[in-house]
């Protein structure tokens, strides 16, 4: 029996490399995530709540004066890489300080922090020893900000993830070329693909093994070959593979915008909440088994971009993140630092008017579950234990009705406040009667212990 098993693989092994494409052999594999991956899912999970930070060179070009470019001016621009490369030559943010960012951050009640290590524009925001268009060998500045960064993190107890372009504009055996980064970047027309994947897997080694711990690597990128030679040649179960045996506990995001694929551990959603596309190019498919998260610019721009003032009100990023854990997702607020090395000054003022919120009622999202029922048009729910999170964030009648039947209430009080809430049980369900003054709160929250 064993004998003819391991035929049988034998011969498995010949069709999958000789016949079958990567992807099938990718979304075919099995993937068993580790006790400790596993423990940081729960972690994660339980977080809620992360600061994305976009900052690179492009952060000096600002978004050039248009609203929609900022670190896609190299690509929007068409700046060829030669000239692009002088952008290093000038960036010199001194007035960085990693300890005032986190301690900014931390003030938002966000519990981890992505940054970029590497952009669309191939140029690496750490001491890579493997190119040296990094900021240690191109910069004045010459600092390593990921490890300034991590040292600050690790004293204020913020996990720091990685996010890591697969795609890039810069590396010329990054060949054929997607949709992205084409002739304008001056590359010849010549490369050889597999020395490119091999080239990021030894930067993302780099990430995993100079920085200690880190709570994970956010690809992004996949979708430039999705409709070009390369689709299927990322390698993707190697890489995984890599970087699993070297951090256990990293998690692997990867915002392709497709189904997940095996070796994953959280799925991530652009610009929507899990389920909805209004931004079009996000998939409807929401895993029911892995962490969500959902990543959101503050304004229009994950960049740094001088002319975007389409600030959105603590009200709304608040309501994102209420959105959010109700549908079981995590809640990644983005940010781009100017070029000085500076948070903007409205991106921090917002950190803290979401932190003090946090303060009041953030026991309806730490640690919580989205549910027990589904999103409503007027809100969401939370769970924790035996606590029901009741998040009405549009509604203006006195009472609200919740479908739930099977459930036995000890008591229903407005969170933050201690009032009690009266209700009233029916065969299909609850009916909660409510102020409609308190509606008038950001997120008025009815808290339901069970028996
Ligand atoms: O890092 C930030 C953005 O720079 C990056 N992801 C976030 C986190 C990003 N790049 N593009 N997008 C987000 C939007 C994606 C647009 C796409 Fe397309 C639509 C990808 C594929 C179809 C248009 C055509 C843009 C690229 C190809």
């Amino acid at each position: 029996m064993k004998k003819i098993s391991a035929v049988i693989l034998v011969l498995l092994a010949g069709v999958t490399s000789s016949c079958m494409t990567a992807t099938a052999q990718e979304r075919g594999a099995v993937y068993k995530p580790s006790a400790e991956n596993i423990a940081a899912r729960h972690w994660f999970q339980d977080a809620k709540f992360g600061i994305f930070i976009h900052w690179g060179v492009y952060s000096l070009m600002a978004g050039a004066g248009e609203k929609d470019v900022a670190e896609w001016v190299m690509e929007e621009k068409q700046i060829p890489i030669d000239k692009y490369e002088r952008l290093a030559t000038f960036f010199n943010p001194v007035k960085f300080d990693a300890d005032k960012w986190v301690q900014d951050i931390k003030a938002s009640g966000a519990k981890y922090i992505t940054i970029t290590s590497k952009h669309h524009d191939g140029f690496a925001m750490y001491d890579s020893k493997v190119s040296n268009y990094n900021i240690a060998k191109r910069t004045p500045f010459k600092r390593d900000i990921l490890k300034e960064l991590k040292a600050a993190c690790d004293k204020a107890g913020i996990k720091l993830f990685f996010y890591y372009s697969q795609l890039d504009w810069h590396h010329p055996e990054y060949y054929p070329r997607g949709r992205t980064g084409n002739v304008y970047t001056g590359r010849p027309q010549s490369g050889d693909w597999d020395s490119y994947i091999d080239y990021q897997n030894a930067q993302l080694r780099e990430l995993l093994t100079n920085y200690g711990d880190i709570g994970g690597i956010w690809f992004d990128g996949w979708w430039d070959q999705e409709k070009g030679p390369m689709k299927d040649r990322w390698r993707l179960s190697e890489t995984y593979k890599m970087i699993h045996d070297l951090q256990p506990q990293a998690l692997i995001i990867n915002n392709h915008h497709v189904a997940p694929y095996p070796g994953e551990d959280v799925q991530p959603f652009e610009q929507d909440l899990p389920g909805e596309n209004d931004a079009g190019f996000n998939t409807t498919f929401v895993s029911n088994e892995m962490p969500l998260e959902m990543a959101q610019t503050m304004n229009g721009s994950w960049g740094f971009n001088l002319v975007d003032d389409r600030f959105k009100s603590t009200k709304e990023l608040i309501s994102a993140l209420v959105g959010a854990a109700g549908r079981n997702s995590n809640y990644l607020m983005n940010t781009g630092p100017m070029p000085d090395g500076q948070i903007q000054a409205e991106n921090i003022k917002t950190f803290h008017e979401m932190g003090e919120w946090l303060k009041i009622y953030g026991e309806s999202i730490y640690g919580t579950r989205g549910g027990p029922i589904g999103p409503r048009p007027w809100g969401v729910t939370t769970n924790k234990d035996k606590t029901i999170y009741i998040h009405i964030l549009d509604w203006k009648d006195g009472e609200i009705f919740i479908p739930l039947t099977d459930i036995k209430i000890g008591d229903a009080t407005l969170l933050g406040k201690d009032e009690k809430i009266l209700y009233e049980m029916t065969d299909d369900g609850v009916i909660f009667k409510i102020d409609r003054e308190a509606l008038q709160n950001w997120d008025m929250i009815i808290k339901v212990n069970l028996l």
